[in-house]
């Protein structure tokens, strides 16, 4: 990101503040953006992969002022609406030749033959500092490994950002960079390169960072982080993938409530998804601005010569469910639209996956879009651990007071880490609706949830 005060002046961020915590007061029960909430996100990197969509991130610490990042997360969905939380992919002692304390910038993922590349910026001691690394996992959840024990591309002045493209004759691309975008040439086994790093042919107007290059219907595409005054996203397009690339517009506006933007774009299931960031748990939470980001999506729409629709600033409501939810197949707990006073931790061991911690009196997850189908549910089912008796978890329709259609009076199992399956009667479920889980208790860890269903 640039010098954040100079994009950014105190003025816009008081008043980014005051409309921030009017646009959030009393929506958060309805709202789907941001996409995750269980913990401060940025840098969306979306793959799409056997039909789901994974979402990389990076992660600000809660405790973050400027920058603090030490790990990279992974999310999933089938709907666009409901993600999945699967945890930390790698985090900084994957590369332990690297900076430690800090500066686990914008990754991505890139599928090529069945293994899964994560390219990442990352801090090496000395100066300049700035490099860009690659680790490599046979599933997309990782654990991501340190492909060389070195960097890919060694440090320069502003090499971050990094984003792979591979074109239709085989051949790759890994771009990056801060104010530059830069290139090269990947070859075949995606952790080596051939050639000089090269400075894209014609920077595109206001570009500051955070390129993310694509191709559709014959265009090339570069959207990226633009600067002028608070970022949004800018983009330009080209007839080849090493440019030179025509400034064509904006995709998403500046705007006071952010410092930053970082896109990310995907086509899934017929339509096309941008992802970016802005700072509305940050502003529900102080009224200082701290680098705690949020990743938010908008549906983005091209004009019949490929161009691109200026969309308005994140709204609170994000994308149409693409679909509706199953909630008869074993359901991860960790699959949230929206939630409150829920906490995501890890199972332990690799690749174990999350359960979610009720941590306080009233604290609900919603499912958006739930199919209970004409027969309706009569069963529900729950995976807990609690060493306390007296919680229950109240399953409504539509919103948190909405209908009840059943309530599991959780028994202790006798400590939160020792799990047990309980159930509940469920009456009057049928049709399509939002699931609310309440979750009602003495204040403090409730219950731990790992994964529930209905029959
Ligand atoms: O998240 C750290 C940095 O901020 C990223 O690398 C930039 O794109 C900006 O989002």
């Amino acid at each position: 990101m640039n010098k954040l005060m100079n994009k950014l002046k105190i003025g816009e961020l008081v008043a980014g503040f005051t409309v921030a915590v009017a646009a959030t007061m009393g929506t958060a029960c309805h709202a789907d953006n941001p996409v995750v909430q269980t913990c401060f996100t940025a840098d969306p990197a979306p793959m799409l992969y056997s039909n789901t969509v994974y979402l990389y991130t990076s992660h600000d610490e809660d405790d973050a002022k400027g920058f603090h990042m030490l790990d990279w997360k992974c999310y999933s969905t089938t709907d666009m609406v409901n993600w999945t939380d699967h945890g930390s992919i790698a985090n900084l002692a994957t590369f332990p030749w690297a900076r430690q304390d800090n500066d686990a910038w914008a990754p991505q993922v890139i599928e090529r033959d069945g293994k899964f590349y994560l390219y990442i910026p990352i801090s090496v001691p000395g100066w300049p500092k700035n490099a860009i690394a690659v680790a490599v996992a046979d599933n997309p959840f990782g654990p991501f490994k340190d492909a060389l024990g070195h960097p890919l591309v060694d440090k320069a002045n502003g090499y971050i950002d990094p984003t792979v493209f591979v074109d239709d004759d085989g051949q790759a691309y890994l771009y990056f960079g801060n104010p530059n975008a830069w290139y090269v040439k990947l070859n075949r086994d995606m952790i080596s390169y051939s050639g000089e790093v090269v400075k894209a042919d014609g920077k595109p107007r206001n570009y500051q960072e955070g390129p993310w290059v694509y191709k559709r219907n014959g265009h090339y595409y570069l959207a990226y982080a633009s600067t002028c005054c608070p970022e949004g996203i800018g983009y330009a397009m080209s007839d080849k993938p090493t440019g030179p690339w025509e400034f064509k517009g904006n995709i998403m506006d500046g705007n006071g409530l952010s410092s930053g933007n970082h896109p990310g774009i995907i086509d899934f299931k017929g339509k096309s998804y941008v992802f970016g960031f802005n700072y509305k748990l940050n502003w529900e939470l102080t009224d200082v601005h701290r680098e705690r980001r949020s990743v938010c999506v908008a549906e983005m729409t091209y004009n019949p010569d490929g161009t691109i629709q200026n969309l308005p600033w994140w709204n609170n409501d994000g994308v149409s469910q693409a679909g509706v939810f199953n909630p008869f197949a074993q359901v991860e707990a960790a699959t949230i639209c929206y939630e409150k006073g829920i906490t995501t931790k890890p199972r332990g061991g690799e690749n174990q996956g999350i359960y979610v911690s009720a941590t306080e009196n009233g604290a609900y997850i919603k499912v958006k879009g739930v199919d209970f189908g004409s027969k309706g549910a009569t069963n529900f089912l729950a995976r807990v651990a609690t060493g306390t008796d007296g919680t229950t978890i109240t399953l409504r329709l539509d919103s948190e007071t909405g209908n009840a259609i059943g309530t599991l009076k959780v028994k202790s199992t006798g400590a939160f880490d020792k799990w047990e399956t309980q159930s509940c009667a469920i009456k009057g479920a049928r049709g399509v609706h939002d699931l609310y889980l309440k979750f009602f208790g003495s204040n403090g860890p409730l219950v731990n949830l790992d994964y529930w269903k209905f029959e």
